[in-house]
């Protein structure tokens, strides 16, 4: 049994994914920013980075997207969430990692500018870079990391529900994602799927 701490349609929506496509038995505890649930003190000895996602095993508690998704395939081997070779799992490392360390990076300076600087303009200033690193990124990833019908190619992995938070950021983000018709058509095969429908009705 899991708990996974989550915001709606943040980092923890490919981590829900994966839980449920994975069949796991777990259970939701919904963190409101609004009410900034992420710095109280009761959820900070969960995570103390004040963050989401963090997920509770029966092991310790996990945090970072990239790691949790990683252990959720690892764990639910007949789910089939990852390649079977070093290869290709570092391969889906790679893509899950540019989206962690650079891809969410450059999405937070829209929202979160004041942890770079204190400076009203730098702020200012890096919120208005955003639409342009997103479609940046976008664009690397259209041209480069979609194998298709996955992200990895035949199998559906972590990596899609990964890229499909990424896909429902970019219109919010100010990038016109109509450039980018095959994270579009890949944004589409992910709402298509049961699991996905299932996760999406608390993320609204
Ligand atoms: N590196 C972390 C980033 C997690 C993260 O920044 N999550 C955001 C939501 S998408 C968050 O919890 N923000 C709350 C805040 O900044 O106060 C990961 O990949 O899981």
């Amino acid at each position: 049994m899991f708990t996974l701490y989550y915001a709606k349609g943040t980092a923890a929506l490919p981590v829900h994914i994966a839980l449920q496509e994975a069949g796991a038995d777990y259970d939701l505890r919904l963190i409101e920013f609004s009410n900034q649930d992420q710095l109280k003190p009761e959820f900070l000895k969960i995570n103390p980075k004040g963050r989401v996602p963090a997920l509770v095993t029966d092991q310790g508690i996990l945090t970072e997207t990239p790691a949790i998704l990683a252990f959720i395939a690892q764990s639910f081997g007949a789910a089939n969430l990852i390649p079977s070779t070093p290869y290709g799992f570092a391969k889906a490392q790679e893509f899950n990692a540019y989206l962690a360390a650079t891809v969410h990076v450059a999405h937070a300076h829209k929202m979160r500018g004041t942890r770079w600087s204190d400076d009203a303009g730098c702020v200012a200033s890096m919120q208005a870079k955003v639409a342009q690193n997103m479609a940046d990124c976008a664009d690397f990833i259209e041209n480069n990391c979609l194998e298709g019908p996955w992200v990895m190619g035949a199998q559906y992995t972590i990596c899609d529900p990964y890229l499909f938070l990424i896909a429902r950021w970019l219109r919010g983000d100010g990038v016109d994602d109509t450039a980018f018709p095959r994270i579009l058509a890949h944004r589409a095969r992910m709402e298509a799927r049961p699991a996905v429908q299932d996760v999406l009705k608390h993320h609204v």
